[in-house]
């Protein structure tokens, strides 16, 4: 089969990237063309996204990414995923009204009260399968002073308008707004109705695979890409892409997405919407090919950038490496904290935060750096252990490997602290996992993987070229192979 090229971009929450992946008959390889720094910035006392930068630096990666063709090379299509959750709102002129808000803005949590008073929690769960999370977009929504004549994209969505000038709402990354149904995938019009949202706030649904249309005349000439370049709609929930790309090999297998957010799941074909995995506050995110990533959001390596930045601040310029080096040298046994508690969503004086935390406890807190980064990774380790084995408790599912892509993924001590937690093998990467899962998407959508490639394929194929480290537990671990629940039992 002939191979194709293909650009992903790919923005976290902590960095974005533009990619150029080849996909081949032995499978994908990637080109790094453009990286760039992301986070919210302050904006009168309130965090928000700078989205229009962030479009400023997709336009500067397509540029570098048709720079870097090979003679007879042309790019066949472009996908974008970001984070989740976050929109922006449209005026009538399709004008964006003003900068996007960041999830971890304060005002996230403060409605959550007033919409359980229009619908309890019990019901929103039973129809969307979300888990709560207080900047769910439908709490995020609610804060909102005026919906009239407004309506809503979220964050990769509006870059691809501003693309292409056309509205879609990918339904992977609709699926963590809280008003999508988990049965049927699409908008929960009951939802809507309830909470008095316009039913046509956000636009339809696309589906991943789907073509969302053709680059902007303008937006060609100022990449350099010709006009008749597509944009390929991939999931473009990160996640949703990153779960795509995770390189098994077998069917039982749980993953661990770590980056800014960790999330940690397993996925099924069938959503779990019982009022046992309510109260674990599991999600039911759609997938790709209509999969359920049942998962749970863990708070992630956010604490740790959270924290480097405020040694940084201090004056104390922490290199990662050695501060990993050194908290690998400490003990096992040191303190632990909830890396899930809400109290670490917002930004700001981490280290002290962590502290108080592990104060609260009753243990002495470290005083060295290195103390504080172990305390988080063995916090993340059994947080990650403790959701694999709900996650395989609460849906029957079956899982005899972990796979951990992202970032986090060259994180050495954690994978490791993991395959202890877990007490199961941990195979470690992609760390750019999100891209490949977004350009295997288009991959297929060009016809490169056979019509029926099926996600199983994608991952062998994602597997032949992937850079990727094992680790063995050295103990028996928490997290179980198998669940009391019968496998495929559909609860
Ligand atoms: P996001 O997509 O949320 O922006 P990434 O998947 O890029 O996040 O992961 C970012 C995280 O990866 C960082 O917070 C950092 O902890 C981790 N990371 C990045 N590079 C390394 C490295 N060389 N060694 C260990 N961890 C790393
Ligand atoms: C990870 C992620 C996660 C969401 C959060 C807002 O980047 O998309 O899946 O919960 O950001």
């Amino acid at each position: 089969r002939a191979g194709g090229v293909f650009v992903a971009v790919d923005i976290g929450a902590s960095s974005g990237r533009v990619i150029l992946g080849r996909v081949g008959s032995d499978g994908p390889s990637l080109q790094i063309v453009h990286r760039f720094p992301n986070g919210a910035v302050e904006v009168d006392g309130t965090l928000r996204w700078d989205v229009r930068e962030l479009f400023t630096q997709v336009l500067a990666g397509l540029r570098l990414a048709s720079d870097s063709l090979e003679p007879g090379e042309r790019i066949a299509s472009v996908g974008v995923d970001t984070w989740a959750v976050d929109y922006g709102l449209l005026d009538n002129d399709g004008v964006l009204t003003s900068l996007p808000f960041s999830h971890r803005d304060i005002r996230s949590g403060s409605t959550v009260d007033g919409v359980h008073s229009l619908m309890p929690f019990e019901r929103l769960y039973e129809i969307t399968g979300l888990q709560f999370l207080p900047f769910n977009t439908v709490y995020q929504l609610a804060a909102e002073t005026s919906l009239d004549h407004h309506r809503a994209l979220l964050v990769p969505d509006l870059l691809c308008f501003w693309l292409t000038g056309r509205r879609a709402s990918e339904a992977t990354n609709a699926s963590t707004t809280g008003l999508v149904d988990a049965r049927t995938g699409d908008w929960a019009p009951e939802i809507l109705t309830r909470l008095g949202l316009p039913a046509d706030l956000f636009p339809p649904l696309i589906q991943p695979g789907q073509r969302l249309g053709l680059l902007l005349p303008e937006v060609a000439r100022s990449t350099g890409l010709p006009t008749g370049t597509s944009i390929v709609a991939v999931g473009s929930h990160d996640t949703a892409s990153a779960v795509v790309a995770v390189p098994a090999t077998v069917e039982k297998f749980a993953y661990i997405s770590s980056g800014t957010w960790s999330l940690v799941g397993v996925e099924l074909d069938y959503p779990v919407l019982t009022p046992a995995s309510r109260s674990a506050n599991f999600t039911n995110e759609r997938g790709i090919d209509g999969a359920i990533r049942y998962l749970r959001n863990v708070g992630g390596l956010w604490l740790l950038q959270e924290c480097l930045r405020s040694w940084t601040a201090d004056g104390l310029a922490p290199q990662l490496e050695s501060l990993l080096t050194e908290a690998a040298a400490r003990p096992a046994d040191g303190p632990r904290i909830d890396a899930d508690s809400s109290t670490f969503i917002p930004p700001g004086n981490m280290p002290d935060r962590i502290r108080d935390a592990i104060k609260a406890t009753g243990a002495a807190a470290p005083t060295e750096p290195a103390g504080v980064v172990r305390c988080i990774l063995d916090s993340l380790a059994d947080a990650y252990a403790r959701t694999v084995r709900q996650a395989v408790e609460l849906s029957g599912a079956e899982v005899d490997v972990v796979h951990i892509v992202g970032g986090g993924s060259q994180n050495t001590l954690l994978c490791q602290l993991t395959a202890d937690a877990t007490g199961l093998p941990v195979v470690a990467g992609p760390v750019e996992a999100t891209a490949l899962g977004n350009i295997m998407v288009q991959a297929r959508a060009a016809g490169l993987l056979g019509d029926s490639a099926s996600l199983t394929d994608i991952r062998a194929a994602v597997a032949r070229t992937a850079d990727t480290t094992r680790y063995t537990p050295h103990g028996p671990g928490t997290a179980p192979k198998t669940s009391p629940i019968a496998r495929n039992r559909r609860v």
